[in-house]
């Protein structure tokens, strides 16, 4: 064999090896694509999309966000594992949590109907019954209208039979609390968008635990999600964000720098769900303090931004049960400055204060779509008017 055909031979060799690799790497992409939904597609890379090569994404408007001097948006491909996490459905969820409801909420029930049942009522007896109900945080409207509706009926009925007593306390709640609101989470896409989903709210108050616990309940809807970390003051935030993602496999638009502006991240979030065709994006956001104005502003600045790329479909406002008349002040103060759609009350697992859900609803007019009732993961139902009520008074 000349050097000639040994030449030839080691060529031949080398193209077998190439196109045989070549045809297991297409079978190896063919076969993840193949895999399909349970994951997201992950998004692509900032720098693939770059294709202006300016360092911005294609498509953003020069003034549609200052870029916070080149805020990078780390889009970790989510692993496709088959340890994914699936979420309980959301249909039954309160049913499993009634009991933590009703730990504490209960004991306004009981309180109620023990003076409601004892009859013969004193003025000294209605005014206990007021005051149990303004305990609970029902407020002050809400209570007065209660109590003149149950003396009513007492009067009117003649009996305190507990049976009797609780069946009115029933109707009447069930009335405060309005089982005709529209509680349902818009999230389907619209004209071609994903629906957008922005969560507010002061900090501690449970904001990103309920977006990682409201991107579960859409996962076990088979939704595809898209998580926008727009808390950029620490980074802890965005990794906090980002493990309830990956719990799941939803991907998280995160800023790599730790005070990048949030309207921009926020817009990166939104045009990433756009590229990706999911069907919800919801974007975490800084905890922020009711009385501080130019915080209050920049809430508004990311719903503008955003709003260029798709409409918010849904303005959450997180509020911590248990913060009493504060957290019915910050309602106030975040209605005036972004159009509140829903409220989630969190922590209603340790608190004696359910009225806080008539009172918040009536103060601002919009429903509570969702409760929080503890701290796992799938601690977080769609509230369900009868089944409140049901585990406040038995
Ligand atoms: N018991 C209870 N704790 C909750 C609930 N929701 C959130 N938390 C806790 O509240 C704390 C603050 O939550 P986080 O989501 O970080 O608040 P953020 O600052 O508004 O984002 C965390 O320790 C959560 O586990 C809830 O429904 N029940
Ligand atoms: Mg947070």
């Amino acid at each position: 064999m000349g050097p000639i055909d040994e030449l030839w031979e080691i060529l031949t060799l080398v193209s077998v090896v190439a196109v045989g690799g070549l045809a297991m790497l297409v079978a190896l992409v063919r076969g993840r694509g193949g895999a399909t939904r349970q994951a997201p597609r992950p998004p692509q890379r900032p720098s693939d999309r770059d294709r202006d090569g300016d360092g911005r994404t294609a498509g953003a408007d020069e003034d549609v966000a200052d870029r916070g001097g080149g805020v990078a948006v780390d889009l970790e491909p989510e692993p496709i594992t088959p340890t994914l996490e699936r979420p309980e459905s959301a249909r039954g969820r309160l049913q499993r949590l009634r009991a933590r409801l009703a730990r504490s909420n209960s004991a306004m029930g009981n309180a109620l109907l023990a003076l409601l049942s004892r009859g013969g009522l004193s003025e000294t007896d209605w005014e206990d019954v007021e005051d149990t109900l303004l305990a609970s945080d029902l407020g002050v409207e809400a209570t007065e209208e209660l109590v003149s509706s149950l003396r009513t009926q007492v009067k009117v009925d003649g009996t305190t039979d507990p049976e009797q007593v609780r069946s009115w306390l029933h109707e009447d709640l069930l009335r405060l609390v309005d089982p005709s609101m529209d509680r349902r989470i818009a999230a389907s896409r619209t004209g071609g968008h994903p629906a957008v989903i922005l969560v507010v709210g002061v900090n501690g108050t449970g904001k990103t635990t309920s977006v990682g616990k409201l991107g579960r309940v859409l996962v076990a809807e088979d939704k595809d999600i898209v998580f926008g970390a727009a808390d950029t003051f620490r980074a802890a935030a965005a990794d906090q964000l980002q493990t309830w993602g990956q719990r799941v496999g939803v991907p998280t638009v995160r800023s790599d720098q730790e005070g990048a502006d949030p309207a921009s991240v926020a817009y990166d979030a939104v045009t990433a769900a756009v590229e990706l065709e999911a069907d919800v994006v919801i974007i975490d956001t800084a905890g922020r303090l009711h009385t501080k104005r130019g915080l209050m502003d920049e809430l508004g600045k990311i719903k503008r931004v955003v709003e260029k790329v798709a409409p918010v479909g849904e303005v959450l406002l997180v509020l911590d049960a248990t913060t009493g008349q504060n957290g019915m002040r910050q309602a106030e103060e975040f209605a005036k400055e972004v159009a509140i759609t829903g409220i989630v009350l969190t922590k209603m697992d340790g608190t004696a204060k359910g009225g806080i859900v008539v009172n918040v609803q009536r103060k601002l007019g919009v429903p509570v779509k969702l409760i929080g009732l503890g701290e796992g993961p799938d601690d977080l139902a769609p509230f369900d008017p009868e089944a409140f009520v049901s585990a406040i008074i038995g």
